[in-house]
C-alpha cells in the first residue's frame, strides 16, 4: 500500500505523531510519502528507504500578503498522488490539512484518478482554532467530507461532536509510542551533572503556547522545591518562554531551572526525570506525557481533555483541576518525598505506557486504511 501523510513538520504533537506513524508504517512494508512544507523534525534523525519526502513550496508574489498555501498543499497532493500512484492519504490536523485534501480530490475526481482520504484530529483543531467563526464552516465542511474520521482520545470525539455538526462516526485511535526509542536508559552522568547533589529531576516537555501553562509549571516547582531538593528541566520553545524565565527569575529560581529549549533527544533527558509537570488548559492527548511515562516517569498534571485517559489518578501520578497549583505541588511532594513510593509510581508509568505500545496501536490503522480503501 502506498500512503501520503500531510502534516505540520514542527515539534507539534501532531507532527510528532504523524512522523512516527509514517515510520512505523514505513517499517512495516509500506511506502510513505510525506507532503509538506519542511521535513518533519523527526524524519531528519534516520534515513528510511520507504519514505519519501516532498516539500510543498509556497511562491511569493509581492500582491501576496498571505501566500496561498492551502492551494500549494493541494496541488502538491494532486501531483503526487498521480505520480507516485498513492493508494491513501492521511492527513493529520483539520486545519487546513482536511479542507486541502478534499480540493486535492475533488480536482482527481475529474480524471478519474481520485483517492480516499482519512483525517485524524488531534486537539487544537477542534478544541480552540477549529471552533473560531473564522475556520468553524470549511472545518466542519471538510471533516465530514472525510472517508474516515479518526480522534486521539475519547474526549476529544467526544469534544468534537460537541462543537461541530458532525455527520459520520469518529474511530478513537490514542497516541502511541515506540517504547525500544523511549525507554529508560543509563544516563548518570547527565544526572550527576545537572543534580549534583542527589537533587529530583523534574521535567516539562512542550511547545510553550499559552495552552501548555508554563508559568504553573514554574509556580509548582517553586513550592516543591521548598520541601524537596529539586531542578527542572524546562524543554522546547514557543510564545510563552520569556515570561516563564522571567518568573524563574523573580522567583529566585534561575539556577534551579534549565530552559534548554528545542531538544531532539528527549528519551535521554527523559531517562534521568522523576516526574513529568503536564498543567495544561487543554489536553487532547498529551504524548509527550506519554513518552514521559514510557520512560518510567510518573505525571503530574492537570484533569483536562484526554488527560485523565492516560494518567491514572493515584497510580500513574496525579490529576488536578486546571491552575491548581497547590494541589499539583502537594502531589508531587507526595511522590518525590519517599524513594520506595515513587519507585512504584514509576513501575506503574511504565506499565501504563505499554498500553499504548506502537505495536498496539498501528494495526488500527492499518485496518481503517484496509476499510475505506475497500469502501471507496
Ligand atoms: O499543542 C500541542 O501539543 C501540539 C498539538 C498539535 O496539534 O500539534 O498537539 C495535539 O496533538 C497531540 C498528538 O495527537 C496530542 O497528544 C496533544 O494532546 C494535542 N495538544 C493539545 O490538545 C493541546
Amino acid at each position: 500500500m502506498k500512503i501520503g501523510i500531510v502534516c505540520y513538520p514542527t515539534f507539534g504533537g501532531s507532527g510528532v505523531l504523524a512522523t512516527e506513524l509514517g515510520i512505523a508504517l514505513s517499517d512495516k512494508g509500506y511506502e510513505v510519502h510525506f507532503i509538506t512544507y519542511e521535513q518533519p523534525v523527526r524524519l531528519s534523525q534516520t534515513f528510511h528507504p520507504n519514505i519519501y519526502f516532498h516539500e510543498v513550496k509556497v511562491p511569493t508574489y509581492p500582491l501576496f500578503d498571505f501566500p496561498p498555501y492551502e492551494t500549494a498543499l493541494a496541488s502538491a497532493m494532486v501531483n503526487v498522488i498521480v505520480n507516485q500512484e498513492l493508494d491513501i492519504l492521511h492527513v493529520h490536523y483539520a486545519i487546513p490539512h482536511a479542507s486541502a485534501a478534499y480540493f486535492a480530490r475533488q480536482i482527481l475526481k475529474k480524471t478519474g484518478k481520485d483517492i480516499p482520504f482519512i483525517t485524524t484530529l488531534h486537539g487544537t483543531d477542534i478544541t480552540l482554532v477549529g471552533r473560531d467563526t473564522t475556520y468553524e464552516p470549511v472545518v466542519t465542511f471538510s471533516i465530514n467530507e472525510s472517508d474516515a474520521i479518526t480522534a486521539v482520545s475519547d474526549s476529544l470525539r467526544a469534544e468534537t461532536q460537541r462543537s461541530f455538526k458532525i455527520e459520520k462516526e469518529i474511530h478513537v485511535i490514542p497516541n502511541f509510542v515506540d517504547v525500544k526509542r523511549f525507554h529508560q536508559t543509563d544516563k548518570d552522568h547527565f544526572k550527576q551533572m545537572l543534580a549534583p547533589d542527589g537533587e529530583r529531576i523534574l521535567v516539562h516537555v512542550s511547545n510553550f503556547r499559552p495552552v501548555k501553562r508554563v508559568l504553573d509549571v514554574v509556580e509548582v516547582f517553586a513550592r516543591i522545591k521548598k520541601e524537596v531538593p529539586s531542578k527542572l528541566l524546562m524543554i522546547g520553545d514557543g510564545p510563552d518562554r520569556q515570561d516563564a524565565e522571567d518568573l524563574a527569575r523573580s522567583l529566585g529560581l534561575y539556577h534551579d531551572i534549565r530552559f534548554l529549549g528545542k531538544q531532539e533527544q528527549i528519551s535521554e533527558i527523559l531517562s534521568i526525570a522523576d516526574l513529568f509537570i503536564l498543567p495544561s488548559q487543554t489536553e487532547s492527548f498529551g504524548l509527550s506525557a506519554l513518552e514521559a511515562m514510557a520512560c518510567s516517569v510518573p505525571l503530574i498534571s492537570s484533569n483536562s481533555g484526554g488527560l485523565p485517559e492516560i494518567n491514572i489518578n493515584g497510580k500513574t501520578g496525579f490529576l488536578s483541576n486546571v491552575g491548581d497549583v497547590e494541589s499539583m505541588s502537594r502531589n508531587a511532594i507526595y511522590i518525590l518525598s519517599d524513594e520506595d513510593r515513587l519507585k512504584e509510581f514509576k513501575k506503574a508509568a511504565i506499565a501504563q505506557a505499554r498500553h499504548f505500545e506502537k505495536q498496539r496501536i498501528i494495526p488500527m490503522y492499518e485496518k481503517l486504511y484496509c476499510e475505506v480503501i475497500a469502501a471507496y
